[in-house]
């Protein structure tokens, strides 16, 4: 793999053809996938690894003394210190395996939420948010009598932390839960002042890193944030798989949110006692090959190297912006260039997103249309939907043109 071979400046052409998928053609088109948010595309890489641990490694781990066992759980181990060290965590213990995001999330409001949240209590989260950092904490609030404020966006499409101090008098502000990456319209939030802020209010941030882990070098240490979640599917490893890293003396003083086998420390009719860090919170039998495929994801993405991953994928919004600008009757959400990731929102006039994103299709074109499980934020732009291009290590600019094309061509459809 030479993608970045001696300079940081990432090669697309050759890391692309570390993917597979990359070698068909869809309705005789070359493909242009633009749905890289949604979920990313595979390296051979990871899949390899993927394939050498069943052939060679497969048992269950942590429970077998023999070799097999032995060499499982060691794969399963290795990816949690992969991922530790992917988002710098202070400790290994602190790495929780999960499905994805929205169990990571859902893990925090439940195991927290249900415990320290009450009547007068408030949790903010923004207009931005997916509804996996909303519906969890909408739906504890609800059972604990605390409440749910959202922090707006300015006309840009960032938060507006001027309106933090306003909200706050509405309650006792125990929660800040934003993400860092916006998967619908691309914004970057200020996860340090948003961190800091919250820490001043006595409450926990917890972040959604879905959109940023897979794109941007992370620190959870300097970004200050007590709970960080993200999806294994989206950083170019397996679905099934993903990560919550919490403050170790948090996770140790919550209750856990799945009971069952491997969580315990004695099982006894009259009482069960939880076992250690990260046993507690990962009952059952764990995903061990998709652990084991996203510590290779991690490996193959480390590689490449996240500032040239960045660099590459802020040119391409730059690009995709600047080309998508000059087609007639379009309208496109979010910040500036250099303050968005690679994702790209937009309308055109008169024709429903659906139609677009079935059009393109036809010229191999893929990208998401619909709401993006931002029903909150769609309000707030006043519309029921948009088309999303979103870019990741792989793409290129000729599919970026293969989009600005596709669009003049479903205009003349509609015409
Ligand atoms: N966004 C998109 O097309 P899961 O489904 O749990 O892996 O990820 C949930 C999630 C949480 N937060 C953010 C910011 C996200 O973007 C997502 C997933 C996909 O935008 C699927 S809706």
């Amino acid at each position: 793999m030479a993608a970045t071979a001696g300079t940081r400046k990432l090669n697309a052409h050759a890391v692309r053809a570390d993917f597979p998928i990359f070698e068909q053609k869809i309705h005789g088109k070359p493909l242009a996938f633009l749905d890289s948010a949604a979920s990313s595309q595979k390296p051979r890489q990871m899949l390899e690894a993927m394939t050498t641990f069943y052939e060679t490694s497969y048992a269950n781990v942590h429970r077998g003394v023999y070799v097999l066992a032995e060499r499982a759980t060691a794969g399963l181990e290795g990816a949690r210190e992969k991922v530790r060290a992917l988002i710098n965590a202070p400790d290994a213990r602190e790495i929780i395996f999960v499905r994805n995001a929205t169990e990571a999330i859902n893990l925090v409001a439940y195991s927290w939420g249900m415990n320290n949240l009450g009547p007068g209590d408030l949790v903010i989260v923004s207009e931005l948010e997916h509804h996996s950092n909303f519906v969890p904490w909408q739906y504890v609030a609800g059972k604990t009598g605390a409440r749910v404020a959202m922090l707006p966006l300015t006309d840009d499409g960032e938060l507006d932390l001027s309106a933090l101090d306003g909200l706050a008098k509405d309650g006792n502000v125990k929660v800040v839960a934003t993400n860092h990456v916006s998967n619908s319209i691309g914004t970057i939030n200020p996860i340090e002042k948003l961190a800091a802020w919250a820490h001043e209010q006595g409450a926990i941030f917890v972040c959604d890193g879905a959109q940023s882990a897979p794109h941007l070098a992370i620190d959870v240490q300097a970004l200050g944030v007590d709970f960080f979640a993200i999806s294994g599917h989206k950083l170019c490893g397996p679905s099934g798989i993903g990560a919550l890293w919490g403050r170790g003396d948090l996770l140790q003083a919550m209750e856990p949110f799945l009971t069952g086998g491997h969580m315990i420390s004695s099982v006894r009719l009259e009482k069960t006692t939880w076992g250690e860090l990260p046993h507690k919170f990962e009952a059952g039998t764990a995903p061990m090959a998709e652990a084991v495929g996203l510590g290779a994801a991690i490996d193959y993405l480390q590689d490449v190297g996240f500032d040239a991953i960045a660099q590459h994928e802020h040119e391409l919004a730059a690009y995709a912006l600047g080309r998508l600008s000059e087609v007639p009757g379009i309208t496109l959400y979010g910040p500036p260039a250099d303050r968005r990731a690679g994702i790209v929102s937009f309308n055109l006039d008169g024709i429903h997103p659906h139609d677009v994103a079935q059009i393109l299709d036809m010229q191999g074109v893929a990208i998401r249309a619909g709401h993006h499980c931002c029903q909150p934020l769609m309000h707030k732009l006043g519309v029921a939907a948009t088309n999303r291009a979103s870019f990741y290590l792989y793409t290129v600019q000729e599919e970026i043109d293969q989009l600005a094309d596709g669009l003049y061509t479903v205009q003349k459809v509609f015409a």
